[in-house]
């Protein structure tokens, strides 16, 4: 069967027929996990890449976004029971003192939509906090700071994760828009990525460096 018109809706964000799309396949005995992989996730990919580009703008993959979790959703019990395993699970938050969550929350869905498992502990987050969620199955922490006065908590956690000598090595990638790659190679991040179509492509090759 033909998946183009799944990867069209979630490219054009129309969560419904995204849905009945999905069903249409899934009826018509295609495996869950080419629905994910073939339609949904090389969607979004090509979601990232025109953001990248410029030809998407952020309400353009907010809508491609939420129509492509419109189909992972009726995927998720199917490919749980098939054992499909994340990409990568990522720790992700906005660092203490900064309420700012729209774009961490992209970051989150396009991490979300590439494969990766994602724990989002939300705006205002201590680094204590970050610290605790981390765990030996934790690929990845990232970090968002939107104001010039929170980017220190960026350093701030960066020191803690290192101060708790964790038995295991948990990457660090930041970003938000006062971030620079030169700011976050100075708090020593391992990555920076100036936008959620990025934060994909680096967070890839973090795992694999
Ligand atoms: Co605020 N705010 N805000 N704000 N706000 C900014 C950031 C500001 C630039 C506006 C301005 O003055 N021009 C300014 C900061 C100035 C500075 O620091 N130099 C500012 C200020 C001052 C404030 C308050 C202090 C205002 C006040 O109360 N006096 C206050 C602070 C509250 C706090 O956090 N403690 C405040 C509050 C708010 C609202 C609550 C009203 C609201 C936030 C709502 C929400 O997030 N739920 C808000 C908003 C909406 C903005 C603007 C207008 C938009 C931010 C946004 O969502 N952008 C913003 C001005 C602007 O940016 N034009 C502004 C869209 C989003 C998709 O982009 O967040 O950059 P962005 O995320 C991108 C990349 O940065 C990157 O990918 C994302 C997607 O492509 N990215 C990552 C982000 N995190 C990443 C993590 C990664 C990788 C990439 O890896 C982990």
């Amino acid at each position: 069967m033909d998946l183009k018109p799944i990867y069209q809706n979630v490219l054009d964000g129309q969560a419904d027929a995204v849905l009945s799309s999905v069903k249409a396949a899934l009826a018509a005995g295609v495996d869950p996990i080419s629905i994910l992989n073939e339609a949904l996730i090389a969607a979004m990919s090509e979601v990232g890449r025109l953001f990248e580009e410029g030809e998407y703008y952020v309400p353009d993959m907010l809508i491609s976004a939420r129509a492509m979790q419109a189909g992972l959703e009726i995927l998720k019990p199917m490919l749980v029971a098939a054992g499909v395993e994340p990409i990568g699970k990522v720790v992700l938050g906005t660092v203490k003192g900064d309420l700012h969550d729209i774009g961490k929350n992209l970051v989150g869905m396009m991490l979300g939509g590439a494969g990766f498992e994602v724990v989002d502990l939300g705006v205002d987050v201590a680094p204590e906090k970050f610290v605790a969620a981390l765990a030996p199955d934790v690929d990845l922490l990232g970090l968002s700071a939107l104001l010039t006065t929170t980017m220190p908590g960026l350093e701030n956690t960066i020191q803690a994760v290192k101060t708790a000598n964790l038995p295991y090595k948990v990457k660090i990638m930041v970003g938000g828009a006062p971030v620079t790659a030169d700011y976050a190679q100075n708090i020593g991040a391992d990555g920076f990525a100036k936008d959620a179509g990025q934060a994909v492509t680096v967070a890839k090759s973090l795992l694999e460096s």
